[in-house]
């Protein structure tokens, strides 16, 4: 319920009417800004989905080419890291020891430079890196990371206008998008008044043990998010495909027993998105789909949608994630579990 306090302090300072980070990051900023070629992100968890939709941005609004990857898998692995590539980590804490491992691996390596995203100011990986964007989010007490997300994907995008300001990304469409980011914590705030909708839905999850979430494009990694918090809290278990990829594989799961949840905003996708949700609904799925209003994704037998604000394509995937956070928690209120301090899981990862 914080997230649109949060965000909106997260932009706060680094953002006017139509510019972001002008002055946050400094001169500096802008001559590295200039020379970077390429993009390599690395975390963990939660942060790692946030660098998997940031790569969208990055591709779609710069042109620069963008590699994701977990820092538990980069680290154990030889890799050839390009001179002008910027190493991004981000990390809520600042102190997950795969993260700070594969920054101190990679700096052997060479790199143009190292830029943070952190929620902990003075932690360890603030402290390596040469740029930092600071998030708002305030001390979480869940392990369960809701705020840090969105307010991680919120410092992401606007990383990625100013480096797509540097790579001809025109002032209109800069604008636009700007425009769209003081939107997001009101439609937070519109999100939150579902809660009680959501809360329903959630009664169809309890005597359920497997459930599959799809999403296309940037929703993508918003299910991958969705999946880890249902899994996280409710110990139900959640898989996260891209929707294209459900007739390689997991369709042969499709079943009644299987609820599959599925976020479709209001782009080119959705099309696409639709045909896959009849492939399931053909099997007997039932689809629990949180759609844009203007998407036209009609509740039939089976099929239960959530309305949601009609929101830009780039910031959608803040937005849609909130709706999946209170899914899982009211699963998980429902199902009985410690919804802030999950069995066998640790705030920080630090070992
Ligand atoms: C990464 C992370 C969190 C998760 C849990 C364990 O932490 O996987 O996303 O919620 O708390 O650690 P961080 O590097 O973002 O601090």
């Amino acid at each position: 319920y914080e997230q649109p306090k949060v965000i909106k302090a997260t932009t706060e300072g680094r953002i006017t009417d139509s510019k972001v980070l002008e002055q946050a990051l400094g001169t500096d900023a802008a001559n590295l800004l200039e020379n970077v070629r390429h993009v390599q992100i690395i975390a963990c968890g939660t942060s790692y989905h946030a660098g998997m939709v940031a790569r969208y941005w990055i591709e779609e609004l710069a042109g620069v080419p963008c590699s994701v990857e977990v820092a538990s898998e980069f680290r154990y692995r030889k890799h050839v890291i390009q001179p002008d590539t910027l190493f991004l980590c981000i990390s809520q804490s600042g102190e997950t020891a795969d993260t700070l491992a594969a920054l101190r691996q990679a700096k052997k390596a060479g790199f143009r430079a190292a830029m943070a995203i952190c929620n902990v100011a003075g932690s360890s990986l603030v402290r390596e890196s040469d740029l930092v964007i600071m998030t708002q989010a305030g001390p979480e007490i869940g392990v369960a990371s809701t705020k840090a997300f969105t307010t991680q994907l919120t410092a992401l995008l606007m990383f990625s206008l100013a480096l797509a300001r540097h790579n001809g990304l025109s002032e209109e469409r800069e604008a636009d998008i700007v425009r769209a980011i003081h939107q997001v914590p009101g439609q937070v705030n519109d999100v939150l008044a579902l809660n009680s909708e959501i809360e329903e839905m959630s009664k169809a999850f309890m005597d359920k043990n497997h459930s599959l979430f799809l999403g296309r494009g940037s929703q993508y990694p918003v299910a991958m998010e969705g999946a880890l918090k249902l899994k996280e809290i409710s110990y139900i278990h959640a898989e996260a495909y891209p929707a294209g990829e459900l007739k390689h594989g997991p369709l042969a799961l499709v079943d009644s027993e299987m609820p599959v949840v599925t976020v479709a905003p209001n782009n080119e996708l959705v099309e696409k998105l639709k045909s896959n949700l009849e492939e399931v609904r053909a099997r007997g799925g039932e689809l629990f789909v949180f759609a844009d209003r203007a998407a036209d994704v009609k509740a039939e037998a089976g099929l239960h949608v959530m309305q949601l604000p009609s929101v830009h394509e780039i910031t959608a995937p803040i937005v849609y994630t909130v709706p999946l956070q209170l899914l899982s928690y009211h699963v998980a209120v429902l199902k009985g579990t410690d919804v802030d301090q999950p069995r066998n899981l640790a705030k920080s990862v630090t070992v």
